[in-house]
């Protein structure tokens, strides 16, 4: 298909409390969503990699100009018929896999659509059902996280992600186990440790954790492989896998044994897809994360958890739980206790409301051929 036009708009989308992690205090996602169209047809990608380049080195503000004035410009006008044939197209730019995720998830809808099937069964998917996980941030008390983890009990969550840093770290868990000898729990350390802090993590055996997400710096693919051989909880890269690369660099050294996959972080559907084969490939299960996304990037996010290799519950949540209004529509809404179905509409299914991107945009561009 040709690429006639492309929008891009950076937002920003107010929570309804912050989300608190190793990487600071947020209570506001930037995101930037694009929009391809070709003829009468278009699709939507929404990419987040955050206000500050704190997650990852990327940022959305620069993702913003990366994409208007470098990226868009090598896409515009093109005819492009596959996710490789559009990487094809940005290959000689090196890292910025948030900003190239735009695009490719953009492009996949639209592809989507012109096809007229649902996303999750053109890349394979299995299973329409999908299971969603609890996550819970660093609170100000623990008794504020235990209120919470009764309620996920409650709706019959099947796991519960807890973010760890120093701080709220070992004396946490001790107490989480205490209290919930039986609940599947995993902490996200979201890169906050070096192998100098190897006696905490040593510590985290004692706790029957499902694994262990990102404890060392995100380019570090050889101190996960030197931490993983010395414990016993299962190692799950996140800020670590930006592409087919990586993974298989990580896979082969022994960095982890569980891939948890972003669309957003990877580059796009493509890559996410490519690197569930290669872990699939090396009996490396895999799991989708999220930024946060509105209903936009998570229709994507749901997509993916449909496919084989997925063995654990993803970071998909209800719009309700952080957004009072979502940015996309239909907003996320459970079919079942903690599951999501995947659509039966063409496409992802969700666009982002107009009148919301308007609101709560920074900056637009629009590009046509
Ligand atoms: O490290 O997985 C992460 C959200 C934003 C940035 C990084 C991460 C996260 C999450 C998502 O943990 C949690 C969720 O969607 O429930
Ligand atoms: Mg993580």
């Amino acid at each position: 298909m040709k690429i006639d036009a492309i929008e891009i708009v950076h937002v920003a989308m107010p929570l309804i409390y912050p989300f608190r992690t190793a990487f600071g205090n947020n209570d506001t996602i930037e995101s930037v969503f694009v929009r391809l169209s070709s003829g009468e047809h278009y699709g939507w990608g929404e990419s987040s990699p955050w206000k500050l380049p704190a997650y990852s080195p990327e940022c959305c503000s620069a993702q913003f100009l990366i994409s208007r004035d470098i990226m868009a410009p090598l896409l515009l006008g093109k005819d492009i018929d596959s996710g490789d044939g559009l990487q094809d197209h940005l290959s000689g730019l090196k890292g910025n896999y948030f900003a190239k995720a735009g695009f490719d998830l953009a492009w996949w809808d639209l592809h989507a659509k012109m096809q007229g099937v649902p996303l999750w069964q053109l890349i394979g998917g299995k299973n329409a059902t999908i299971e969603a996980g609890a996550d819970f941030g660093v609170m100000e008390t623990i008794d504020e996280l235990f209120k919470e983890m009764y309620s996920a009990q409650t709706h019959g969550y099947k796991r519960v992600k807890l973010k760890f840093r120093p701080g709220w770290d070992l004396w946490m868990i001790e107490a989480v186990r205490k209290e919930f000898p039986e609940t599947i729990i995993h902490v996200d350390c979201n890169s906050a440790y070096t192998l100098k802090d190897i006696d905490t993590i040593k510590e985290l055996d004692r706790y029957n954790l499902a694994m262990i997400e990102q404890p060392l710096m995100h380019d570090d693919l050889l101190d996960h492989a030197k931490l993983q051989a010395q414990i016993k909880t299962p190692i799950c890269l996140d800020e670590s896998i930006v592409s087919t690369h990586s993974a298989r660099k990580a896979i082969e050294c022994g960095a982890c044994q569980w891939v948890n996959i972003k669309p957003g972080r990877v580059g796009g559907i493509t890559n996410a897809v490519a690197i569930n084969k290669i872990c699939m490939d090396a009996d490396i299960p895999c799991w989708i994360g999220g930024m946060l996304e509105s209903a936009v990037g998570a229709a994507h996010c749901v997509a993916l958890a449909t496919l084989p290799n997925m063995k654990y519950p993803a970071d998909i949540f209800p719009t309700d739980r952080f957004y009072h209004d979502d940015l996309g529509e239909p907003e996320m809404v459970h079919s079942g206790p903690s599951e999501f179905q995947a659509t039966m509409k063409p496409g992802i299914g969700v666009e982002p409301k107009a009148e919301a991107l308007d609101k709560l945009s920074l900056s637009r561009a629009s590009l046509v051929a």
